[in-house]
């Protein structure tokens, strides 16, 4: 154990058997939720490093404290290894999450009562993404576009210029939290030039894909701002990224600070750093290659064994599945019942839920975490069936212990990152 590890154990040890039960739940069972993941060994040694007792206000070169010399080298480095990861003109790193991160984006453009154009939240839209309990959603008048579930999810272009033309949005956002399809950006790009809208892809789910080379850039569309949190594909710390064209750049940096944020955290800026290094190496896009390798062969046997998914597959890592339909049973059912067998997932609102956001119709499901513990298709098929199976006989306590000890043993097999 490591000296400060044991300083933890002695010194608080409520607080230290907590991270060892979470360390314990990690290991035994597997994360399927689609934006988590097990972070790099190296980056939990960077988030968890004394950067942490650095004040940095400002920008490299540019702060309002002393002793910057290293605080500059990491967050240099953290934006080179943005701008060569995402082929992007200007990257800011400095955004503490998604949520800071978009709410930063927005208020470097528009004023209060300024209109965007972005995905409905039951249709796979973000919380900031114009909910109405969202402080985005009060400050600015979001308008919403929905998808068409009977033809597999996909976004009707010619209706949203129509909307478009009528609602002159200043900004026109791609860019979902549960969406299983690739993202349009030609499309949205043509919609936002007709209207003269700035374009900006929230990327945070994908990010880890675009990176690795195996989906879309939307800078390759021409996209003006793209952001992205760092912790979901790209199996980072918890940050944001906001990158955009050259010339958004000074706008975006005085968004964030001294617009939205005070500090930076450095830590996590030395964390970013890291994980986009890796990015940038070949055994991360044979990484992100086996991420949609996964979650089709996990989509594919969920499907051929009853389930129904909404947009009926994937394009990408995740999927969501419509648990009323297949099982009869609600998602919050369905995701205590795969907990029971160490399988996690969240329960998630589908296209026009019915039931409210705490006992939606389904549940999210996801491969990069997997992905990163080794598995590969047969483990795919093996977590389909489990899951599969543990549904139909979910009141059946002896036979989920079963599927319990089953999926344990599977999982003790591949280890986690960073856990002893
Ligand atoms: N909570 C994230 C997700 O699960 O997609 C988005 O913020």
């Amino acid at each position: 154990m490591s000296a400060n590890r044991e300083l933890l154990r002695q010194n608080d040890p409520r607080v230290f058997d907590a991270i060892v039960g979470e360390e314990q739940r990690q290991k035994h069972g597997i994360e399927l939720i689609p934006s988590e993941n097990y972070t790099y060994a190296e980056v939990l040694a960077a988030n968890g490093s004394i950067f942490t007792n650095k004040y940095a206000e400002g920008y490299p070169r540019r702060r309002y404290y002393g002793g910057q010399k290293f605080t500059d080298i990491v967050e240099r480095l953290a934006i080179q290894r943005a701008k060569k990861v995402f082929r992007c003109e200007h990257a800011n790193v400095q955004a503490l999450s998604g949520s800071p991160m978009n709410q930063a984006a927005y208020l470097a453009f528009l004023e209060p009562g300024d209109t965007i154009l972005a995905m409905d939240l039951s249709h796979g839209g973000h919380l900031t993404h114009g909910a109405p309990v969202s402080h985005m959603g009060r400050i600015f008048n979001f308008v919403r576009y929905k998808t068409y579930p009977e033809e597999g999810g996909r976004i009707d272009f010619e209706e949203l210029m129509v909307v478009a033309k009528a609602t002159k949005p200043k900004i026109v956002l791609c860019g979902y939290t549960s969406y299983p399809r690739d993202y349009d950006y030609a499309d949205f790009k043509k919609v936002a030039d007709a209207v003269g809208a700035i374009t900006m892809a929230d990327v945070s789910h994908i990010g880890g894909l675009i990176a690795g080379g195996v989906m879309r850039n939307p800078f390759d569309y021409g996209f003006d701002i793209v952001t992205t949190t760092t912790h979901k594909s790209l199996r980072g710390p918890r940050a944001g990224l906001i990158m955009c064209r050259k010339e958004f750049a000074t706008a975006i940096d005085k968004s964030v600070f001294p617009g939205l944020q005070g500090g930076p955290h450095m830590n996590t800026i030395a964390a970013v750093a890291v994980t986009l290094g890796k990015a940038r190496k070949r055994e991360f896009k044979k990484y992100a290659n086996q991420v949609l390798k996964n979650a089709t062969i996990l989509a594919e046997t969920l499907m051929e064994n009853g389930a129904k998914l909404i947009t009926n597959g994937t394009e990408n890592h995740m999927m969501v599945l419509d648990t009323v339909k297949t099982f009869g049973l609600d998602g919050k059912v369905a995701e205590t019942t795969l907990d029971e067998i160490s399988i996690t997932t969240n329960k998630q609102i589908i296209p026009d839920d019915p039931n409210p956001p705490l006992r939606p119709s389904g549940i999210r499901l996801g491969s990069p975490a997997a992905t990163t513990r080794g598995m590969t298709e047969d483990q795919m098929r093996q977590l389909g069936k489990w899951i599969v199976d543990a549904l139909q006989n979910h009141q059946d306590d002896d036979y989920l212990h079963g599927l319990k000890q089953e999926v344990e043993e599977l999982c003790l097999q591949y280890p986690v990152p960073g856990v002893e």
